[in-house]
């Protein structure tokens, strides 16, 4: 009996053990989105299990169900618990989840920001996805475009907090001083917090409230797809015209019809993809975060850590694409 009752105990600890190592998942590599239901960060989060599967590593994609620092720093707080050996993250604000992450690095994380920075002190590196200058000035050069070289244009942008917009609207804004962009009148910032209905809304109350308006640029994916249904629903399509940030998939029906004559983005696959060798590279130590580290990026080819305009370090992903009526049909069915 008592034998039996050793082996029992015997089978119950082993049992546990093993139970432990399975929800300590240690060794796992995480990325945290910036919210469900976003299908760009949906495809961010594939291209990354896809990488990291493909090393043979095990991938944990999670996202708070709205855009706030506050989901993102609980979901932190898990996965230090579980010992991952490191932590991506698409911040929904700059300097907020510094805590959290230093407490993650603290206990031998990596952690890196893709998408969406972090402050310099609370990552290793960023993964950026094209150059922020060149983001924002293309954005204004639309504007000018789209509106003929005067006339009002107003932002739809993400959430108050988001470091990637607030880093393109900051260029957006320096670059509207130039001489040539005298007559683009900015009428208003708006956030739709990278939700549908918000987002809707809030390009609704444009619409209504200034009534000369000629262009909403959304350097978000949902808040130009939003704009775009809002534009031509309408009826406003060639009178007020929609520019920004968006998905392929998502936007071609609006390309098609002219409420969105042409729109930039990179491919979010590939966002994720990167990331995903980018975490083992931190890992296993490959690279540090130090500026002149180089990596392998998989069927992305070789990268290197560069200096980030925010003083951190970073390795860019590359240029942005313009869709327009020519090459969107291919594209809708790519991302
Ligand atoms: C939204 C998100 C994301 C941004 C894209 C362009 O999906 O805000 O962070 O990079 O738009």
């Amino acid at each position: 009996m008592k034998k039996v009752i050793t082996l029992l105990l015997l089978a119950a600890l082993l049992f546990a053990v093993v139970g432990c190592r399975r929800d300590a998942q240690e060794g796992a590599h995480a990325m945290i989105a910036k919210s469900t239901g976003n299908p760009y960060m949906d495809r961010m989060l594939s291209g990354f299990e896809d990488a990291i599967t493909a090393q043979g590593g095990i991938a944990i994609t999670r996202a708070p169900a709205l855009p706030t620092a506050e989901g993102q720093i609980q979901i932190i707080d898990q996965l230090i618990a579980q010992r991952v050996a490191s932590i991506g993250i698409a911040a929904n604000d700059f300097d907020a989840l510094e805590p959290a992450l230093a407490r993650a690095m603290n206990q031998g994380i990596k952690v890196y920001s893709l998408d969406s920075a972090v402050n310099p002190a609370s990552r290793n590196v960023h993964v950026n996805q094209a150059d922020t200058q060149a983001i924002g000035r293309t954005l204004i050069e639309a504007v000018y475009y789209l509106t003929g070289g005067a006339g009002e244009f107003a932002i739809l942008s993400a959430t108050s907090t988001a470091s990637n917009q607030n880093a393109w609207i900051a260029v957006m804004q320096e670059v509207l001083t130039e001489p040539q962009f005298s007559n683009l009148d900015l009428v208003r910032i708006v956030f739709g917090d990278d939700l549908r209905d918000r987002s809707t809304s809030e390009a609704q109350a444009l619409l209504a409230s200034f009534p000369d308006l000629r262009v909403i640029v959304a350097p978000t994916t949902v808040g130009i797809a939003a704009a775009a249904r809002v534009v031509t629903t309408q009826g406003l399509i060639g009178q007020v015209y929609v520019t920004g940030l968006g998905l392929p998939s998502e936007m071609a029906e609006y390309i098609e019809n002219g409420s969105c004559p042409f729109m930039f983005l990179w491919n979010p696959i590939d966002l994720g993809y990167l990331s995903g060798y980018v975490a083992t590279a931190l890992a296993n130590g490959t690279i540090d975060g130090e500026i002149g580290g180089t990596l392998y990026g998989g069927r992305l080819g070789s990268f290197t850590v560069t200096a980030a305009g925010d003083g951190g370090t970073e390795i860019l992903l590359g240029a942005p694409f313009r869709f327009d009526p020519d090459n969107i049909a291919v594209w809708r069915y790519v991302y």
